[in-house]
């Protein structure tokens, strides 16, 4: 349904949208007292309506809502996309939960050809393909650049010195004629490295330790083989107990060490990737924006469509995911105090420049690597929302001094920098825009931070997770200390159990697949703008992402894994799950 007319829920009083015409107005475009009182109202039932609150200290700050029913009607679910959240995942877990029954009073649960018994195939042709293909060294590779967690890798110039891997331990991974040292020199060794899981205390799951550990991955980037891991080390000090493991060890122990990495990649993934680096970050924006501007200032009209939806998704992830009986709680090694410390670490080293694509690839020393999809089709991304941005910011503000002079602006940047991202002296972000560029560069990241990151982190979540022992959530044994002693009796009683393999099914899938009421990237059935250049500039940014979407398709075609998460139509323009 396309409204034509500028309506939107939160706006308040008709006739003021007839004075303006819909025209988007700053606080210095509105010249009568009558307007400029209109916008001082209206923020201030927004402030009353809309509260900071401290959820958990040392994370950014939220929304004031103990639940999603405390939320204000405008920001609910509607009915369809709230039915349908609680229908499909309740669908998920009966599901699940027969297949659970069939396999207690079937077979017993000892072998990996098991995990096939509880997995769902779900239209999920590469959750299919890492069932089959899960074991193999490139596709772990595969994973780091083109899974749902690929802002881990970093190239690796000299070896950390807590990881004593030499050029003997890992001479037959490489290709003929070439070293370790000279592929160092060469660019072409890359890292994995957890150390922000170390110590961090594991859950109990019905009376039963959960175990944690903090690896350590060397890649190669081979001229043949392509991404390849070459060398894991589980804890972050070396010693006797904590053996490198290679390629050429028993199948078996190379196995659970690349288990072991994958288990940090899940706690890393979805805790901080996902919901620390999308839903968190963008719930500071959201709150700012619904207390400091009013609905007729551009720059509002430019994110409410990019905002709909998160409060009441982050509240029903606070409460029913991370709370201390949630999801985490029950399945996940991470449950309990683990999510938080782990998440207050990450928030303390935090920075803006990282939220931005191009300077985190380059920061990491990934712009050389190939077939990185994601890094590809992220920069593709950003230059169109940036120019789109760019465009819509220049038309509204002429000059860097608009941008200093409006007030309702000022005050939501310091309500962003000093009420939402708090205790966060090194994050980069300053309290006040000073220009043009300034703005439209953290509209883009906002915008980014919604469409694409979210769709990069949680739109493959199914695919990548579902085949369980590829990304455990949780491990019931100690790291393995022996590489000669380790049987597939010990993967097994490591791995997650049949009941924490289905609940990690059901949520990864309930998360993944896609949104019955979803609205793509570029797509504003809200009309808030009704300015022509405004609409032409919308225009050519959903053009762009045409562009976009058939280069990534032709780019795909033929591919045995086609990369699409970052596909414009299937990338969402709000975080709403
Ligand atoms: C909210 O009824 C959300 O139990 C997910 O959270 C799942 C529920 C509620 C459970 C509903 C119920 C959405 C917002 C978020 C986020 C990002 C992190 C996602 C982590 C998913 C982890 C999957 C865990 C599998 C074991």
């Amino acid at each position: 349904k396309v409204q034509t007319f500028p309506c939107y829920r939160w706006f308040v009083g008709d006739l003021k949208m007839e004075i303006r015409e819909g025209k988007a107005t700053t606080v210095m475009d509105d010249s009568s007292p009558k307007l400029l009182e209109h916008r001082k109202t209206e923020l201030q039932e927004r402030r009353k309506t809309y509260r900071w609150i401290t959820w958990a200290p040392g994370i950014p700050r939220c929304i004031d809502a103990k639940t999603e029913a405390d939320l204000p009607q405008d920001a609910r679910f509607e009915n369809e996309k709230r039915s349908d959240f609680e229908h499909s995942l309740h669908y998920a877990l009966l599901e699940l939960s027969l297949k659970k029954l069939t396999i207690r009073f079937g077979k017993s649960w000892n072998d990996l050809e098991d995990f096939k018994r509880i997995f769902w195939k779900l239209r999920s042709p590469i959750a299919e393909y890492c069932m089959e293909h899960w074991e193999e060294d490139w596709l772990f590779g595969y994973q780091c650049l083109n899974g749902s967690n690929p802002r881990m890798i970093q190239r690796c110039k000299t070896l950390p010195e807590n990881f004593p891997v030499t050029a003997g331990m890992v001479q037959r991974s490489m290709a003929d004629g070439t070293t370790l040292t000279k592929e160092l020199k060469a660019g072409n060794i890359y890292l994995l490295d957890y150390a922000i899981m170390e110590g961090i205390p594991t859950n109990t799951i019905k009376g039963k330790p959960q175990f944690i550990a903090a690896p350590l991955c060397l890649l190669y980037q081979h001229p043949d083989d392509g991404l390849i891991p070459i060398a894991i080390q589980l804890e972050q000090t070396p010693g006797l107990d904590t053996p490198i493991f290679l390629p050429t060890d028993p199948p078996l122990a190379w196995l659970l060490a690349k288990m072991w990495v994958r288990h940090a990649e899940f706690q890393v993934f979805q805790l901080l990737s996902h919901l620390l680096r999308t839903h968190l970050v963008v719930e500071v924006f959201c709150v700012a924006t619904l207390r400091q501007l009013p609905a007729v200032h551009p720059i509002y009209k430019l994110l409410a469509p990019h905002l709909r939806y998160t409060l009441e998704i982050n509240c029903r992830g606070r409460t029913q995911l991370i709370s201390d009986t949630g999801i985490f709680k029950r399945v996940v090694s991470t449950g309990g105090k683990g999510l938080l410390i782990l998440a207050q670490r990450e928030y303390k080293v935090l920075t803006y420049r990282s939220l931005q694509p191009r300077s985190d690839f380059i920061d990491r020393g990934v712009m050389q690597i190939s077939n990185y999809f994601y890094r590809d089709h992220s920069l593709m991304l950003w230059d169109a929302i940036h120019s789109f941005v760019s465009g819509m910011v220049n038309l509204y503000y002429q000059t860097d001094r608009d941008v200093q002079q409006d007030a309702e602006l000022q005050a939501w940047i310091r309500d962003v920098t000093q009420e939402g991202f708090t205790e966060l002296p090194n994050f980069g972000l300053k309290s006040k825009l000073s220009s043009r560029e300034e703005l439209s560069t953290l509209l883009s990241v906002i915008i980014f931070t919604t469409t694409a990151q979210h769709a990069a982190t949680n739109n493959g979540q199914f695919d990548w997770c579902a085949w369980v022992p590829n990304t455990p959530c949780t491990m019931r044994l100690p790291p393995p200390t022996d590489k000669d002693a380790v049987t597939m009796e010990m993967i097994m009683a490591t791995l997650p159990d049949v009941s924490q393999s289905c609940v990690q099914m059901a949520i990864t899938w309930h998360l993944g697949r896609a949104q019955p009421d979803a609205i793509p990237l570029g797509q504003y059935p809200e009309q808030h703008f009704t300015e022509g250049r405004a609409l032409e500039m919308i225009d050519s940014f959903r053009k762009e992402l045409k562009k976009i979407e058939e280069q990534i398709l032709n780019q795909s075609a033929g591919l045995d894994l086609q990369y699409l998460f970052l596909l414009p139509s299937r990338i969402e323009n709000s975080i709403t799950i």
